[in-house]
């Protein structure tokens, strides 16, 4: 174990401003942008400290002069390109490179171009070199980071520029999501230096550079960051901004917040301002208006003073007006309310893992369209920017999730994981903070919230994230028991997933309702807040049937499906605000860990909480939790035959019926809670 962590904990070095620039780069008349997608040289350091890389500097010289290297990728994760088992479930530093030629005319001013390389995510920790330096270092997938790269480039203009990115998909108690390593000893069973990764979330630990990475540039003086937000006051949009700019304190704004086709409908020249739009095209959700995700255009033109010259920049915000804002038990976008008929998602697919696939992207959205879902959770980390933009576009609503997720044991509640947690949701604020889209944060998923610390920890957490954002509700996603949730008090809506008869009363789908009324009464009466059905589902393995329906079989999960909404129907009318299916698509899981054992454990772990809050017991407790989680694993460690398929599409996009049962409710949901004309009504799409 001390040998991965070792290398792990020696590198970070610099541990300056984490993530990327809040602005997310766009060609624009003052910026050109080019991609560095494509196959790069790839290893995997496979030393047995996983260090040859950095004991042998190789960022120093092109990779292939220093071992053997492949094609790999990017963005793409590596583990499912090439037939090596070995890479598939590889542990430690990976290693791309990447040789790139700027344009020329990136240099014919060097001193009034800064240019900035970005990744849009490396997946778990990644250190970034060009031409042989360290330009940045990031912990955390999911995220974007950069780094100003003018001086290095600068200084062999015309030469390709080498870059070498070193990408560690190890996991700690402390990182997001949590994980550890064990070492399994016994050399009658295992080689020397065996090791295993352990965690407690339900997808595979896919890893690499999953997102775009892209070289562009700025003036030297420039945007750096624009902050919008919106309310209604009457018939007039109030879009408030703030704009803030580096490399000159002599410069002036001129700011044009444009209708779609162009027109400007508002101006402003300070700083910070706010701009009123008369009788504004509202941003509605998708199926609650016919003119959904209505977005404004907010120019931002910059003319700042450098020595002598003046440095000109423009960069452009896509600005959807609306309003969110929750009371006891509904959630009002635009002043109405909303209803999520939705989806939780995954980053997934064959082949590329977790790497960004247009492709992919496209028929996601149709599929969520035709399905007519209103919404989805980024269940459980933040997705790509790509995504969120046509989540914008097209008025499609997001519970944005940070990768909280796997967090079942008590040290994943000390002060090391809680600072990196505030990191994170500052850097996810960071990028998705002017997102119409985005109506609520999810600071977690399933963590075991029934653990003491628990309360200061999100507490923390959620006084943070509104400190930051006071506009939008915050949330995390809880499978505790309603009466020992230390987090649930500083939430603003209530989301719970729960498995009846999955997990819980296998194959017995005649409970399913009672159990669901009694989950929602209880919640309700505890905390008079809206509920949000965040999972529920079954496994149901495309093509299986079984009549009366048997577990893992189409039937079966439309079974569950129908009961859950008989429930879901009734309360809807109370305080329920939304129902998201547990999962759109199958997707795919670690073989080794079994990470349903945490729902499978909640409630011997809720036991233990409660003998916990006896006074002299309570000194066993951390002992005593985390002594379950490891018994119910092995006790049922496998029931993923090839993923989870909670899918209501298989892996590969193909509808179960399930699929067409949910549409068939969403359209419906939709055509009573909207006022869509005709046109628009029933399937029409
Ligand atoms: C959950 C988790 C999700 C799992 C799902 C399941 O509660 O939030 O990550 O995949 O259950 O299928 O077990």
């Amino acid at each position: 174990m001390a040998a991965l962590r070792l290398t792990f904990l020696l590198l970070p070095l610099l541990r300056g401003r984490a993530g990327a620039g809040p602005l997310c780069p766009r060609d624009t008349p003052s910026r050109d942008l080019k991609e560095l997608g494509g196959l790069w040289r790839f290893r995997a350091d496979t030393s047995e400290r996983r260090d040859s890389g950095f004991a042998q500097r190789w960022y120093r010289r092109p990779l292939e002069q220093s071992g053997p290297v492949i094609d790999m990728p990017v963005p793409a994760s590596f583990n499912d390109i090439t037939q090596d088992p070995s890479l598939r479930r590889f542990i430690g530093w990976v290693w791309y490179e990447k040789e790139v030629l700027l344009p020329k005319h990136w240099f014919q001013d060097a001193f009034k171009t800064r240019v900035v390389l970005r990744v849009g995510s490396a997946h778990y920790y990644a250190v970034v070199w060009v031409n042989g330096v360290q330009v940045v270092e990031h912990e955390g997938g999911h995220l974007p980071f950069e780094a100003d790269i003018s001086t290095i480039v600068q200084a062999s203009p015309g030469d390709p520029c080498r870059i070498t990115i070193a990408v560690n998909n190890t996991l700690s108690p402390y990182t997001l999501p949590p994980g550890t390593i064990q070492y399994l000893k016994d050399e009658s069973k295992y080689p020397k230096g065996y090791f295993v990764q352990n965690t407690k979330f339900d997808f595979f630990n896919y890893a690499g550079i999953h997102r775009p990475v892209v070289v562009y540039t700025t003036p030297i003086a420039y945007i750096d960051d624009i902050t919008v937000t919106t309310a209604l006051s009457g018939n007039i949009g109030v879009v408030r901004y703030e704009v803030s700019v580096i490399g000159s304190s002599q410069y002036s704004l001129s700011l044009n917040l444009r209708e779609k086709e162009g027109k400007v409908v508002a101006t402003g020249q300070a700083a910070v301002g706010e701009l009123k739009v008369v009788d504004p095209k509202l941003w509605w959700p998708y199926l609650m208006h016919e003119n959904p995700g209505y977005l404004y255009y907010l120019e931002v033109r910059l003319s700042a003073q450098v020595d002598e010259d003046l440095a000109e920049d423009v960069y452009t915000v896509p600005v959807g007006i609306r309003t969110v804002h929750v009371t006891s038990s509904q959630f009002l976008i635009n002043g109405k309310p909303f209803y999520f008929h939705g989806v939780n998602k995954h980053e997934d697919a064959d082949i590329r893992g977790k790497g960004l696939d247009w492709s992919l992207i496209a028929k996601d959205f149709n599929l969520l369209k035709w399905l007519g879902a209103n919404s989805f959770r980024t269940s459980h980390y933040p997705y790509a920017e790509e995504i969120m933009d046509l989540c914008d576009a097209y008025g499609i609503v997001v519970i944005d999730e940070c990768p909280g997720v796997g967090m079942r044991d008590i040290e994943n509640f000390g002060n090391q994981s809680l600072a990196h947690h505030l990191v994170v949701m500052e850097e996810l604020i960071r990028r998705d903070k002017n997102r119409p889209s985005v109506v609520m944060w999810s600071v977690a998923n399933e963590p075991a919230s029934e653990l003491p610390p628990a309360a200061n920890y999100f507490k923390t957490v959620i006084a943070h994230t509104k400190a930051i954002d006071p506009t939008r509700p915050v949330t995390f996603v809880s499978n505790a028991n309603y009466a020992h949730d230390h987090g649930a008090p500083y939430v603003d809506v209530i989301c719970v997933n729960s498995y009846f008869s999955w997990y819980h009363d296998s194959g017995h789908l005649e409970v399913i309702q009672l159990q669901l009324n009694t989950q929602f009464e209880n919640w309700y009466e505890t905390y008079h807040k809206p509920i949000i059905q965040s999972e529920y589902g079954a496994d149901a393995v495309s093509g299986l049937h079984s009549d009366p329906p048997l577990m893992f079989s189409e039937e079966y999960q439309v079974a569950v499906l129908k009961q859950y909404h008989a429930v879901l129907d009734r309360k809807r009318k109370e305080y329920v605000i939304g129902e998201l299916i547990w999962n759109f698509a199958d997707f795919m899981t670690d073989q080794e860990s079994l990470t349903a054992l945490n729902i499978l454990s909640a409630e011997i772990q809720l036991c233990m909480s409660s003998i916990c809050d006896y006074p002299g017991l309570s000194s066993l407790c951390p002992a005593l939790i985390a002594a379950v989680p490891s018994t119910a694993r092995w006790n049922n460690a496998v029931t993923r035959v090839l993923g989870n398929k909670k899918g209501i599409f298989t892996r590969q996009r193909q509808p179960k019926p399930a699929a067409f049962v949910l549409r068939e409710r969403y359209w419906k949901l939709a055509n009573e809670s909207s006022c869509l004309p005709p046109t628009m009504q029933y399937y029409n799409v």
